[in-house]
């Protein structure tokens, strides 16, 4: 009976040894325990949930391998040297900085970056400002399916999130995220090659970026399709609210936009920014807060 806790995490072992869902055990010890205790008693960074799911405390910019552990940070990182700080790059990881900041003095920063095809990971509770200086991104996401992003704040950067498809690039929910003050974007969805599909943003704030709130770029026909946004707080934004960028041979489909305030300096929507008409856009549905603008604009071109 009883149970110990050898490196003191206050995580135990206890009377067998014990199997966390979704993750392999350090050698030592066995697959069958009835009790949820610690993933491996000889390293006080490593735990588990209250569900058995295993995590590692992380204090410096990592890499995040091991599928299926929670990475929980720890402590706020300054000045970090990397170009990327935190990459993720397997599966069922779930990234938790705790409210902890991640700040940079330098250009040519990533906070976060997902560079390899990983599917279902979830990043919340992250704080990262690198400065507007060129090339800081707060989150940079070339990969991934089922992303989810939340109750995190991604102000003060060059774009707050960058996404850019090098291969499958969909299932992206973004839910109570602040991307305020960036000197591109809150977001930029920029598909010039390859599918970005399904995009669902809800609950969340993109204030006073230059020039756009939102940026949908698409290259290809149909670019970006289904994008859904909920609840948002677009306001004060230096242009538009949201900018949907056809490029020559460009379109995108399936826009719903519901419940939205849309009141930025230039105006709601602009879906010409580049040139190309608004009939790359198609299955528009907007319903959203009126706003009053300065004379000669508009609430939208779309
Ligand atoms: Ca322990
Ligand atoms: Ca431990």
């Amino acid at each position: 009976m009883g149970y110990n806790d050898s490196d003191g995490d206050g995580f135990t072992i206890g009377n067998g040894q014990q199997v966390c869902s979704g993750a392999s055990l350090p050698s030592g010890y066995s697959s069958t325990k009835s009790q949820v205790d610690d993933c491996d008693d000889h390293n006080s960074n490593i735990f588990s949930d209250s569900s058995g799911r295993c995590g590692v405390y992380i204090s410096t910019c990592s890499n995040l391998n091991l599928p299926g552990y929670i990475y929980r940070l720890k402590n706020s990182i300054t000045n970090f040297a990397p170009s990327g700080c935190i990459t993720i790059s397997s599966n069922n990881i779930e990234l938790d900085c705790q409210g902890y900041r991640i700040r940079s003095s330098s250009t040519g920063k990533k906070g976060i970056v997902l560079n390899s095809n990983s599917n279902n990971l979830v990043i919340r509770n992250c704080d990262i400002s690198l400065g507007t200086g060129s090339n800081n991104y707060a989150v940079y996401i070339s990969y991934g399916t089922n992303i989810t992003i939340k109750d995190s704040s991604f102000n003060s950067n060059l774009y707050g999130l960058y996404f850019t498809p090098s291969d499958y690039l969909q299932d992206i929910y973004i839910i109570n995220v602040t991307s305020n003050y960036n000197s591109q974007a809150g977001i930029i969805f920029n598909s010039n090659s390859l599918y970005i599909k399904n995009i669902y943003i809800a609950d969340s704030k993109f204030l006073s970026n230059n020039p756009y709130g939102l940026n949908f770029v698409s290259s290809i026909t149909n670019g970006i399709r289904n994008i859904t946004l909920v609840n948002n707080n677009l306001n004060s934004n230096s242009q538009y609210s949201i900018a949907f960028s056809i490029l020559s041979g460009g379109s995108m489909s399936s826009i719903n936009l519901t419940g939205n305030t849309l009141c930025s300096s230039m105006g709601s929507l602009s879906c010409s920014s580049f040139g190309e008409t608004i009939s790359g856009i198609s299955n528009k549905n907007k319903t959203n807060s009126a706003c009053t603008f300065a004379p000669g604009f508009s609430s939208s071109s779309c």
